[in-house]
């Protein structure tokens, strides 16, 4: 098991104080009924925003350091969650890191007038990697890395907030996240992973029923 970073300590801390880290029992949009779910949308306030901002950039800024992500000229974040914490984490690494980059999103829309296209921001070009908050099956991922591709770019990373680490599908023995690596040919770098989550848990005490709850449901579902 990998060792907490100061920044993934204090991302689970926070995502735990703000609720957006919750436990009890929930239907996922595979179906899977999960014993904790994750809702960035609940980082709604400027501060918890200005907070989620920070921790996308320390791992970033780790990813890159370690060079477990590669070089990349434009940040996308897939509409409609991706597009405040693509804004979120190019302010923190601009204001954290003195690191300025282009950032884009795409619109669910297409617009036939003003400024046309689908991206708003930056053009959607280089070497991009894609902001979001979580990957459990792999259906949402899909569909950004079809926009790049329909728009010449190449991918060459994905950052997200948790790695649920589960499998794809249940005959299956990879996760959703190492598909899409393999599939695409990319790294897909995550704040924290479940392993931690429950590693912090497990620190904490007091956390018994859940951990055993998640680790049966990682028995079940988990890689
Ligand atoms: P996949 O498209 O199956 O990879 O699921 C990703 C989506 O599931 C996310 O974009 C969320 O809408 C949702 N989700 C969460 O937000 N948090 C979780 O902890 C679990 C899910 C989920 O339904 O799997």
């Amino acid at each position: 098991m990998s060792t907490l970073k100061p920044y993934q300590r204090e991302f689970i801390q926070f995502a735990i104080t703000h609720k957006v880290l919750t436990f009890g029992s929930f239907t996922l949009k595979s179906g899977r009924t999960s014993p904790y779910f994750f809702n960035a949308g609940l980082f709604n306030t400027g501060a918890a925003l200005a907070s989620l901002g920070q921790y996308y950039a320390a791992a970033l800024q780790d990813a890159v350091q370690t060079s477990t992500l590669s070089s990349y000229d434009t940040l996308f974040g897939p509409a409609y969650k991706g597009i405040p914490l693509v804004s979120a984490l190019s302010v923190a690494l601009y204001s954290h890191h003195n690191v300025d980059k282009p950032y884009c999103f795409n619109r669910k829309e297409k617009k036939d007038h003003g400024e046309g296209g689908t991206i708003v921001g930056a053009p959607l070009q280089g070497k991009v990697v894609i902001i979001d908050d979580v990957i459990t099956a792999g259906t949402a991922i899909r569909e950004a890395v079809d926009i790049i591709a329909a728009n010449k770019a190449e991918l060459v990373g994905v950052l997200i907030a948790i790695d649920r680490q589960e499998k794809v599908t249940a005959d299956k023995s990879v996760s959703a996240i190492q598909q899409v690596e393999k599939d695409y040919g990319v790294r897909v770098v995550s704040i924290v992973k479940l392993e931690h989550v429950v590693q912090y848990l497990v620190e904490q005490g007091g956390y018994e029923e859940q951990i055993k709850s998640i680790n049966e449901y990682r028995s079940q579902w988990g890689i």
